[in-house]
């Protein structure tokens, strides 16, 4: 007979499974492991026993029967299985096990309404459903990720104290995450990047936008590597040097600093850098396609999001890519001299391209808890994204403090500090888009954040002429600026040229 052991039980011994289940074990839970194919976990097992500190407190199970039984009531299942079917067939298989009140924690990249539909499921037959949006890939899982649990209160409250103990924590003073964590001897005190979301799918839907906005802040960081090595004839070395330097202020991120080690990491074979003998092509797909995808159903302007998905696909066509290049031409490319004015503006172009990135991923959840009833708290959201994941940066506190300010801020760009930096940095970022234009350097991501701020902040846009086009070719109607709004009109454009009220 199985005793009842284990403090919590974890499905999916991949990178991400194995990661998590060392996290928690390593907080002192004993945790029994299930995988589909059992050589995955006999293999888990093994390397645990011999390197692991805290392996005694790992349990791999062959069944999954005994892998329920082995765990104290109300049962915590987390499935780190692949994303979408499995996750189904997984819950289908452990369903004759559960017992009321046993809750499953879903922590893959599930797409929300998948979250929303399968916590509907499972509350009707009596068990909890916790989606959980984890973030900060094999090494955020092991020593502490962001996470962004949803579902019931009563069910998050049974998972906060381990969903608290295992994810990242930060600096409560400086507000960075605290190194320093090694096997069995994980991080103590700090602030935990975990709070909860909200109800059903509202932890992956976070999670998602988070993924969004990683695709356009590493498109971004891209551009601007971009601009320097073909504008200003920068070496690898030499952007390394910018890129750490950018991450002492107010860019200081996971993302920047890591640029800055890539550009100065030699290629083993070459010796020459090796960001030059990478392939420029790139695949999108799941969370940024989901994310540029909703924000069009939604009707939220997040164009530079999904410019970033769009700039990925556009990498992608290398081949055609290499033959329009004999056929397609530009303008000859003018290297600029004056090499720290235009580090400076590019560093502008960065700062304010990547404030309407943020602007853009906040104004698309504030229309989503609209959408699916949830409550969301901005703040808690850019708080628990400053440490395990991949999005962590000094910037996200400047979030934090504006929502402090104004709860109700219906655009980041809107806040004084965020105001005040896109003031102070729109003269370079135009300047700096305008001569990658010139000199035919796409810089999509930095274009399309432009716009954004440029159409967020007129009063006036063009869609009157759009509108009456509408109108013109298919009886669509349109207000009038000196009307009530919601009092329609159509224009006879082919007959009488009356107007008449619909
Ligand atoms: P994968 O996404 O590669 O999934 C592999 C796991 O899914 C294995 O344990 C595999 O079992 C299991 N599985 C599959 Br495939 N089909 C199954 C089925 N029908 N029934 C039961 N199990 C099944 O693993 P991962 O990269 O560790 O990611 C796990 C989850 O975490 C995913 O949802 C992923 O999107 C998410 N995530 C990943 C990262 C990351 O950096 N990798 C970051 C954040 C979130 P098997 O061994 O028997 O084939």
């Amino acid at each position: 007979m199985t005793s009842t052991v284990a403090d919590i039980g974890l499905i999916g011994l991949a990178v991400m499974g194995q990661n998590l289940a060392l996290n928690i074990a390593d907080h002192g839970y004993t945790i029994a492991v299930f995988n589909r194919n059992p050589d995955r976990m006999r293999q888990f097992i093994a390397h645990c026993a011999q390197h692991e500190p805290s392996s005694e407190r790992v349990i791999g199970f062959e069944s999954l029967a005994d892998f329920v039984k082995a765990i104290k009531r109300p049962r915590k299942i987390v499935l780190l299985v692949k994303a979408g079917e499995a996750t189904d067939a997984t819950i289908d298989a452990l369903l004759p096990y559960l017992e009321r009140g046993d809750i499953i924690i879903d922590g893959g990249n599930a797409l929300w309404t998948d979250t929303i539909r399968r916590e509907k499921r499972l509350s009707e037959l009596g068990f909890a459903f916790i989606g959980s949006g984890v973030s900060g890939g094999e090494t955020g899982a092991r020593f502490g990720p962001s996470l962004m649990p949803s579902g019931t209160l009563e069910a998050w409250k049974q998972l906060e104290p381990i969903w608290r103990d295992i994810a990242c924590k930060v600096d409560p003073v400086t507000g960075k995450p605290i190194e320093g964590a090694v096997p069995g001897k994980p991080v103590q005190g700090g602030v935990p990047c975990t709070a909860y979301i909200g109800t059903n799918g509202a932890g992956h839907y976070v999670k998602m936008v988070h993924n969004g906005i990683e695709y356009i802040d590493m498109q971004l960081i891209c551009e601007a590597y971009w601009l320097m090595k073909n504008l200003l004839g920068m070496n690898a070395e030499e952007m390394g040097d910018v890129f750490a330097l950018w991450n002492e202020a107010e860019l200081s991120s996971f993302l920047i600093e890591i640029t800055a080690d890539i550009l100065r990491q030699k290629d083993p074979e070459t010796g020459a850098p090796i960001v030059d003998s990478i392939l420029d092509t790139a695949g999108q797909k799941g969370t940024g396609q989901w994310t540029a995808a909703n924000a069009l159903a939604l009707g939220i302007p997040a164009n530079a999001i999904a410019e970033a998905v769009f700039a990925r696909s556009l990498s992608a066509l290398k081949e055609e890519r290499v033959a329009a290049s004999q056929v397609l031409q530009g303008p000859p490319i003018r290297l600029e001299s004056d090499r720290a004015k235009w580090i400076q503006a590019i560093r502008d172009a960065l700062y304010c391209s990547k404030i309407c990135a943020y602007a853009q991923g906040f104004q698309l959840m504030a229309e989503a808890q609209k959408e699916y009833d949830w409550t969301l708290d901005f703040g808690s959201i850019a708080q628990i994204w400053r440490g395990g994941c991949i999005i962590r940066a000094r910037f996200l506190q400047k979030i934090t403090d504006a929502y402090a300010r104004d709860p109700g801020l219906k655009n980041l760009m809107l806040d004084d500090y965020f105001r005040d930096a896109l003031h102070k940095g729109q003269q370079n970022w135009r300047e700096v888009v305008a001569l990658a234009a010139r000199n035919g350097i796409p810089v999509p991501a930095f274009g399309s954040a432009l716009a954004y701020f440029d159409g967020y902040r007129s009063a006036r846009l063009p869609a009157n002429l759009l509108q009456a086009q509408r109108d013109y070719f298919g009886a669509h109607t349109y207000e009038r600026v000196d009307r009530p709004r919601g009092q329609f009109f159509h224009l006879d454009w082919s007959g009488d040229r009356r107007q008449s009220m619909t």
